[in-house]
């Protein structure tokens, strides 16, 4: 044996042992306790970056430390196979997206495998694949069967002049990212998840169940994306009419100071009073073409038209002027609210802008004089100017009038939630496609279970311009499974989050082929462990969240949550450096093809691109990943210096939950 490090020889020659010694297979044994080590499964892009080694090592040693303490542990890994990149690298390279992303996972496995993580690879699949996906399209069926699976019209981005559908991040200011023409919204029918079934477990569990397993930021970005509120839904009579228009408040005590009403532009009272006003309809027009994401309405200008009707307050019988007004959603309690400027500050500035009364009916509990007409005043206090409410506290208030209210029959106390139904219809072709024949007769109907899976046509023509499937009739052409007549198969495809949801249970039993899960599920789950970023923390985790109750409630698995523990770790972020090029796309340059000067507080000053010697612009440290380009590919590291030492520096640098930003002068 020679005397110096050679990593090269040492690891080679143990990763092959581990291989032919199976090290890391492991299965079910009651006599054992069990460990699932799961990280977020990586995205095949192609090549691995630091940001992933860092992900991996610090769950390879978890791993490695509880098998050390004699657990049966599992630690596997898989791809999250499908996506908008392999289309687009079909675009650029005119290879199919299916074989790209197969090749990239070679490629990813191989770098995985020098790495030395102790994964078992018995294991590992990849969410393209139809065994795979076959199970998430009988799920689908399952859910529509229960009704948690429904379809309705939603919106979209168009491209009239690609004639597709975009996805977000193909929207560039406004234009489509290939065509450059300005993107139109456009209502198509899509299928949703009625997430909003389980919204109270999924809030309730955030504490009873995960508490101390997950981190406080987590929980709390859960709590507010769900945003659960109480209030009260009531009716105001419409003046001159038997209509009522219902609202939705969280606030009954300032129900005296209710002086106008806002409707959504969608809403029907809306419509109905555009009919013979055609400035009403422009304007209707107008707030559904405008952007809709609730950002935006945060800050967008309050703008509203008066409809030209009145409602009358329930208590004091006034007339009040009802609004069609662009912050009103209409997808959120009724779509329509009643408006308060004395102690809301939106209702405040739009009433503001069109001359509205302001009346103060809530005080300052510490007795503070304030002017209602120049600031909105948002806190709980005492109510006033209110009659019989008068010196009550807002929550004595509350539940008073809501009584009242109630006992009147003129509304009653209701929760509400932030969170929306999960839109899982995606048009486009890399992905699962969704198991539905559309029939003229019958409507939409599932594809029954023996015709499962729906397989995704890999061989396909990719232009850009729309989906391969809308032009592939072997493909969408098909007979209705119930009246047999001629039908249209769907061809969008699911969300890719999907597949994301509900892979951790799949890695118990990852062949089973007459089930989605079996037995093996039952032992290995929960995930003991999951570790990923914390860029997750909403969407990934709450729809697996979803997925888990749904899958228990269909006696799939046990237990109320799919990871009882969860560390996200800090990124590994990297300076980024681009040039504008044409029609605004940024051309962005990796590190290692851009030479540096520094200050001597380590910032960068200055860029040049090595090849040209031409300066770049420096985009500041961001996230490695591909859409930068500034992913530290650590195959140099690991043939200079070794595997270990990759993974050792990566975890030296800085603690798991902490970001780092990479340099490797430390190695
Ligand atoms: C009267 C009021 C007085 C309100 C006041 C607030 C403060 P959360 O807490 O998010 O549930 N609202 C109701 N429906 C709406 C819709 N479709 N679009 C936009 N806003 C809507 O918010 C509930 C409050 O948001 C409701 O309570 C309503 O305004 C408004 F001092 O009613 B409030
Ligand atoms: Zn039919």
């Amino acid at each position: 044996m020679s005397r110096d490090y050679s990593p090269k020889e040492i690891e080679a020659r143990v990763q092959q042992r581990w291989e032919t010694e199976k090290t890391f297979e492991v299965v079910e044994d009651s006599s054992k306790d069990k460990f699932y080590c799961l990280c977020m499964f990586p995205y095949p892009s192609g090549r691995l970056h630091m940001g992933h080694v860092r992900n991996y090592t610090i769950g390879d040693v978890i791993s490695r430390s509880q098998r050390m303490r004699g657990k049966n542990v599992l630690q596997p890994m898989g791809w999250d196979a499908f996506g908008l990149p392999a289309e687009n690298a079909a675009i650029e390279r005119q290879v199919p997206p299916a074989r790209w992303t197969r090749k990239n996972i070679t490629a990813m496995r191989e770098q995985f495998k020098t790495l030395g993580f102790g994964f078992d690879w018995s294991r590992e699949f990849a969410t393209c694949d139809p065994d795979y996906y076959r199970w998430e399209q009988w799920f689908f069926t399952r859910l529509l069967e229960k009704g948690l699976v429904y379809k309705k019209n939603a919106v979209v981005n168009w491209d009239p002049v690609d004639q597709t559908v975009l996805a977000n991040e193909q929207v560039v200011d406004g234009k489509g990212w290939r065509s450059g023409a300005p993107v139109e919204r456009r209502e198509i029918p899509q299928w949703f998840v009625k997430t909003t079934a389980y919204a109270d477990e999924l809030l309730k569990d955030l504490d009873e169940t995960l508490g101390d397993g997950w981190p406080e930021a987590v929980r709390t970005m859960q709590r507010n994306w769900i945003g659960r509120s109480e209030g009260v839904e009531l009716s105001f009579q419409i003046k001159d009419s038997d209509e009522q228009l219902t609202v939705y408040t969280t606030r009954p005590d300032t129900l005296m100071g209710a002086t106008y009403m806002a409707v959504a532009a969608e809403h029907p009272m809306a419509q109905a009073a555009a009919q013979n006003n055609p400035g009403l309809a422009d304007f209707i027009e107008e707030c559904r073409k405008a952007q809709v994401s609730e950002a935006a309405m945060e800050t967008m200008e309050k703008r509203g038209m008066d409809l030209g009707i009145k409602a009358l307050h329930p208590v004091t019988g006034d007339e009040i002027p009802v609004f069609a007004a662009n912050f009103v959603l209409m997808g959120y309690g009724t779509g329509a609210l009643m408006a308060v400027p004395g102690h809301d500050e939106r209702d405040h500035l739009f009433a503001q802008k069109y001359d509205l009364p302001i009346r103060q009916v809530i005080a300052p509990s510490s007795g503070e004089q304030i002017d209602i007409q120049a600031e909105a005043f948002t806190d709980y206090g005492v109510l006033v100017n209110s009659g019989d409410y008068d010196g009550l506290t807002s929550e004595q208030a509350f539940d008073k009038i809501a009584d009242w209210l109630e006992a009147k029959g003129l509304g009653r106390r209701q929760v509400n939630y932030r969170l929306r139904d999960w839109g899982i219809s995606r048009q486009r072709y890399w992905g699962a496609p969704i198991p539905v024949i559309n029939c003229s007769d019958c409507g939409a109907v599932p594809v029954p279970e023996k015709d499962l899976p729906v397989v995704l046509p890999e061989e396909v023509e990719f232009d850009g311009s729309g989906s391969p499937l809308k032009k592939m009739p072997e493909f969408h052409e098909t007979t209705c499974p119930q009246c047999g007549g001629k039908a249209e198969r769907e061809t969008d495809t699911f969300d890719t989050f999907f597949e994301s949801s509900w892979y951790y249970a799949r890695f118990a039993s990852p062949d089973a082929d007459s089930s989605m899960l079996d037995e093996r599920a039952k032992y290995w789950l929960p995930v003991d462990q999951y570790i990923g970023g914390v860029e997750h923390a909403v969407m990934h985790l709450l729809y697996a969240r979803f997925f888990h109750k749904a899958m228990r409630d269909m006696g799939l698995v046990e237990g109320n949550e799919p990871f009882a523990n969860l560390l996200t770790q800090g990124m590994v972020v990297a300076e980024t450096f681009y040039r504008q090029g044409e029609g605004g796309r940024k051309q962005w340059f990796n590190p290692a093809d851009v030479e540096v000067e520094r200050d001597d507080k380590g910032r960068v000053t200055a860029a040049r691109l090595k090849q040209d010697g031409q300066p770049v612009e420096i985009g500041g440290v961001e996230k490695m990943s591909k859409s930068n380009n500034n992913g530290v590919d650590p195959q140099a590291m690991v043939d200079q210096y070794g595997a270990d030492t990759a993974r050792l520096f990566s975890m030296f640098a800085a603690p798991p939950e902490q970001s780092l930003e990479w340099s490797d002068a430390g190695v």
